[in-house]
């Protein structure tokens, strides 16, 4: 890489992205090979030894998905990054390289919904134990420690009760502890929040979301602050082979490149549609990092640089109101996933966190009555007309 891209504005178009080698191709071409030539025994040998850099097999390794790994590893200042299938890819990926059996996690009770499933229900059948708490509160978390935990995994702001985690002090506690702090990401984005420069050791983000940015593309990627983690995520991936594909990788270099506008603007857009929420009679509360009434407003300013896109909310009519509203949105799309360019509308309870039991649930604050919001890019007065008219029916 030619330089230090720190600015992300920058970073999201240059990073990772030289013109190609061979033609001078602006765009990083799609290397849609399985394997590489080597020039001659010798070549191959000294690749699989490590000894010379290059490509091997697209599992191992692929021009197109490293021109991505290193954009992400650019915006969140990490050693480097690896492109994973899916999200959930990244999430496993590591889960598997630093759980073994009667390892313990500490993670946020209100994670995406199979960040918490895949743990408790499969990894569990390996002898990997988990503690879910309220991570908003850094005294629950040092309660639920013990001698065996090797991991605090958070989510902040959190899927989908929009509480966050204070990163500084879980970075400070997991050093003192000698575990591993890994982060996701995803609803901030690197745009808004840079995990490893308050000192967790590993970011992540399901790339189906803000940065690819356009709803049509599945993926994950893991960055890693020090070369040990990166080394270690890196094995297992590879040998797993949750790899993300060229032809992956090339859509969300594409998306990419406008991840820093297409944030500014939904933000904009988010930051409005909150406070004609929090004003409007049918609805009982918002839950948005941007407003005063945040419980962590504070938090927000100190470790991130904006409140995102995301807005929780409940209608004083519970959830039967909360259906009819979201049965009669137009423009918005009854749909789940975030962070597309188009705005979407879910509710967790019965959607995306329907594999968690009632009773986790409740404890998660993920109440019957929340609606998700994810705000796209779309013309703010349509934004608030179709909210208008689908609370009118609510
Ligand atoms: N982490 C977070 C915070 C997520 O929201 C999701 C997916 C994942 C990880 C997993 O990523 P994937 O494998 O889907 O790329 N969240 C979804 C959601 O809230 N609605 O649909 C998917």
């Amino acid at each position: 890489m030619k330089h230090n891209f720190r600015n992300p504005e920058t970073a999201v178009i240059h990073a990772g992205q030289e013109p190609d080698a061979l033609y001078g191709g602006v765009s990083v071409p799609i290397y849609q090979s399985s394997t590489f030539a080597f020039h001659s025994a010798e070549h191959g040998a000294a690749l699989f030894a490590g000894e010379e850099k290059g490509f091997i097999y697209t599992r191992i390794g692929n021009p197109t998905t490293k021109a991505l790994e290193d954009c992400v590893a650019a915006l969140e200042g990490g050693c480097g990054a690896l492109g994973t299938a899916s999200g959930m890819a990244a999430v496993t990926t590591i889960y598997t390289a630093f759980l073994e059996k009667g390892a313990h996690v500490v993670s946020t009770a209100s994670v995406y919904g199979p960040s918490r499933t895949v743990l408790e229900k499969e990894y569990g059948r390996f002898g990997v134990e988990a503690d879910f708490v309220d991570t908003s509160d850094l005294g629950a978390i040092k309660k639920a420690l013990r001698p065996t935990t090797k991991l605090l995994f958070i989510e902040t702001p959190a899927n989908p009760t929009m509480m966050l985690t204070d990163l500084r002090a879980c970075a400070e506690l997991a050093k003192e502890s000698g575990i591993l702090l890994a982060v996701d990401n995803t609803f901030a984005s690197p745009i808004l929040q840079n995990p490893l420069d308050l000192g967790a050791d590993i970011v992540f983000h399901s790339l189906t979301k803000f940065l690819n940015g356009h709803s049509d593309v599945i993926g994950g990627i893991i960055v890693a602050r020090e070369e040990n983690v990166y080394a270690r995520l890196r094995k297992v991936l590879t040998l797993m082979g949750g790899t993300m594909d060229p032809h992956q990788a090339w859509l969300v270099l594409r998306g990419i490149k406008t991840l820093a506008l297409r944030v500014e603007k939904a933000q904009d857009n988010a930051a409005k549609l909150a406070l004609d929420l929090e004003r409007h009679p049918k609805v009982a509360w918002v839950r948005y990092p941007g407003l005063p009434s945040h419980p962590q407003h504070a938090l927000s300013k100190s470790q991130m640089r904006g409140p995102g896109a995301l807005i929780s909310f409940g209608l004083k009519g519970g959830l039967d109101a909360g259906r009819r509203m979201i049965n009669a949105v137009r423009l918005c799309t009854l749909a789940v996933s975030l962070g597309g360019i188009e705005s979407l509308i879910q509710h967790p309870a019965s959607m995306t966190h329907a594999g968690v039991t009632p009773e986790e649930r409740d404890k998660a604050g993920i109440t019957d009555d929340l609606i998700r919001l994810s705000v796209g890019c779309e013309a703010y007065d349509d934004l608030r007309a179709d909210l208008e008219q689908a609370l009118e029916k609510a």
